[in-house]
């Protein structure tokens, strides 16, 4: 079976996660942790970003090697359209999320956590320990925004980023105003890197991910609750419940069980 190795409230986990659903592979979701776990990322592929996939002896990170990996490991469903002119909007278009809603909207997300220490402990994993999570919440807010000097997220670049993405949206919305799908009329590598990127500018709701239940449903204020950008979260909540698999009752993905441990 297919292994994942990922973060569960990572955009281009998820991004995989939606491929493999939409194929219908069955895989196995390795839960790694930040960190200390990322050694072992490095040890199997050179590198310590997840996503990671390992099928059989094949280990492959980035999420558009994955992608591709898979469309010509499991061309049932294909997610890359043949015709050219489709062909390369899809790739532009997946380019561009990589590139822009993925950095933006961690940018805006740590913005947004500044000023919020519950959400803050609520997006750590779920296995954090308690005396951890109120070290997270206690941290004052100005020393958060001065340790966002050192990540390239001071308050200018977050409100850029902000700004930036409200064009995005904007852009989205436009493009999905008379179609059911960004390039084509079946869902495709596209649709699922922007709907899969979007993850942290709203949570989804629903059971698709081992997250805790007061974060569904909660973005980033003056984008997930803007009604301008409406017709874009109800398309992605369509793609969602038309394509990603939910979890079972046990906590397991419905395409196979998980686990939080790196062997
Ligand atoms: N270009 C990579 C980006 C992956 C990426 O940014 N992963 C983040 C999580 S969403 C990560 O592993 N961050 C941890 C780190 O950089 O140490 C892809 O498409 O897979």
């Amino acid at each position: 079976m297919i292994e994942l190795y990922q973060f569960e409230l990572s955009q281009y986990s998820e991004k995989v996660r939606f491929i493999l659903d939409y194929k219908g592979l069955e895989y196995k979701k390795i839960e790694v942790t930040p960190g200390v776990g990322q050694f072992e990322l490095f040890r199997l592929s050179g590198q310590k970003q997840v996503p990671i996939i390992k099928d059989g002896n094949t280990i492959i990170s980035d999420s558009t090697a994955i992608a591709m990996y898979l469309d010509r490991q499991y061309p049932e469903k294909p997610i890359v359209p043949t015709n050219p002119k489709d062909r390369g909007q899809c790739l532009l278009m997946e380019e561009w999320a990589d590139e822009s809603i993925g950095p933006k909207s961690r940018k805006v997300l740590f913005g947004a956590l500044t000023q919020n220490p519950s959400f803050r402990t609520l997006i750590l994993p779920n296995e954090t320990p308690d005396f951890l999570k109120n070290i997270v919440s206690g941290i004052p807010s100005e020393l958060l925004e001065f340790m966002g000097f050192g990540v390239g997220c001071t308050p200018d670049l977050v409100k850029e980023a902000r700004d930036s993405l409200k064009q995005d949206l904007e852009a989205l919305c436009l493009i999905l105003a008379d179609r059911p799908y960004l390039v084509t009329d079946t869902p495709c590598l596209a649709d699922f890197t922007v709907a899969g990127l979007s993850l942290l500018l709203k949570i989804p709701e629903g059971s698709y991910l081992d997250i805790p239940e007061q974060i569904k449903g909660k973005g980033i204020p003056g984008l997930a609750d803007n009604s301008d950008y409406e017709p874009f979260f109800t398309w992605r909540d369509r793609i969602y419940a038309d394509y990603r698999q939910k979890l079972t009752s046990t906590g397991t993905s419905a395409s196979g069980p998980q686990s939080i441990q790196i062997d």
